[in-house]
């Protein structure tokens, strides 16, 4: 199964760049650029990777982030990514990228575009892999710093695929960015957000009534909310769920007890992403193979799903058909 499934032509919809940086290149990226780091080791820093909430997470995953310094940086970030994706048998990416905590280190926008458009490029070339860029907000930072980051990007809208909201839900409903997002739609920008992973079914409906989304990153609590899931299906929202991630930020105790097979039973248009692959034990070909563990599933479901993904891409209408 797992030589079959690494076959399967697959898409990554939700893949945080900074959340790839493995242990190594963490290491490597610091050393370089003068940068002290809070563990002695590659090992002591894995074995801080024991998460007990997407907090504990986010804490370790903004210092790691901070070695990032240089468009070489992000380049040799996204390219080790892509390598790894090809490996699994990825076709085509969405990666998003967290500006905020950069611009805050004095890391500029085209310092963190270049070398991640130049990545792309090259993942096009000597690949195949196809790809776009989603630009993310932190949703526990001022709305009003968000709304400037979006101005600033000005140069890039055109090699923007979609705006995107992440990091710590609970207490940061979507209600917050209704402006900013409200201007990304003007400006013709693809929304989306995360939403309903640790925050409530509510953060769902009001991700596609206030953001006016087309896609919700999670969304495992929807099924709290029975009109909400009539929604969804009827809609077909595409749900980028995250299995591994799930389990170890402990939104699910296991995958076996993990809500995805009721969501398939409700109709719901699934995907499966890494979401943070250095961190949360692998990318597509692990999550896809722990699936097939957990659940049982065989080759036609996971045609599906891959399916679901294809059909949710930002994508030229050429390639999707050819990917098809
Ligand atoms: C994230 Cl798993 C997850 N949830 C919310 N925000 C994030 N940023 C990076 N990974
Ligand atoms: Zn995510």
């Amino acid at each position: 199964m797992k030589e079959w499934l690494r076959t399967l032509p697959k898409a990554e919809l939700h893949l945080h760049i900074e959340g790839t940086l493995e242990p190594e290149l963490m290491f490597e990226l610091a050393a370089r650029n003068g940068i002290r780091l809070a563990w002695q080791s590659v090992e002591a820093l894995r074995a801080a990777y024991d998460f007990d909430s997407l907090q504990s997470f986010l804490d370790l995953y903004y210092r790691g982030m901070s070695v990032l310094c240089t468009q070489q940086d992000f380049f040799e970030l996204a390219m080790a990514y892509f390598e790894r994706a090809h490996d699994d048998g990825v076709v085509h990416v969405e990666l998003s990228f967290d500006p905020q905590p950069h611009l805050e280190r004095g890391v500029t926008l085209q310092t963190i575009l270049a070398g991640l458009e130049s990545a792309c490029d090259e993942a096009r070339r000597r690949f195949d892999i196809s790809s776009a860029l989603i630009m993310s907000f932190l949703r526990d930072r001022p709305a009003q710093e968000a709304m400037a980051v979006l101005e600033q990007a000005a140069p890039w809208y055109d090699r923007l695929a979609a705006v995107g909201l992440d990091s710590a839900e609970v207490g940061n409903p979507p209600e917050k960015f209704t402006a900013v997002f409200e201007r990304a739609r003007a400006l013709g920008l693809a929304r989306i957000a995360h939403a309903g992973e640790e925050g409530p079914a509510d953060y769902i409906s009001g991700a596609l009534d206030a953001l006016d989304v087309c896609r919700i990153d999670h969304g495992v609590r929807c099924l709290e909310d029975e009109a909400l899931v009539a929604r969804l299906h009827s809609e077909q929202i595409p749900l980028t769920v995250c299995p591994l991630s799930n389990v170890y930020l402990k939104v699910f105790e296991r995958l076996e007890s993990h809500c995805l097979p009721a969501l398939l039973d409700n109709g719901l248009c699934v995907t499966l992403n890494s979401d943070d692959p250095a961190y949360f034990g692998g990318g597509m070909l692990a999550n896809f193979m722990a699936c097939h563990e957990a659940f049982g599933w065989d080759e036609d479901a996971f045609r599906e799903l891959s399916r679901n993904a294809l059909e949710a891409a930002f994508i030229d209408d050429q390639r999707r058909e050819r990917l098809l």
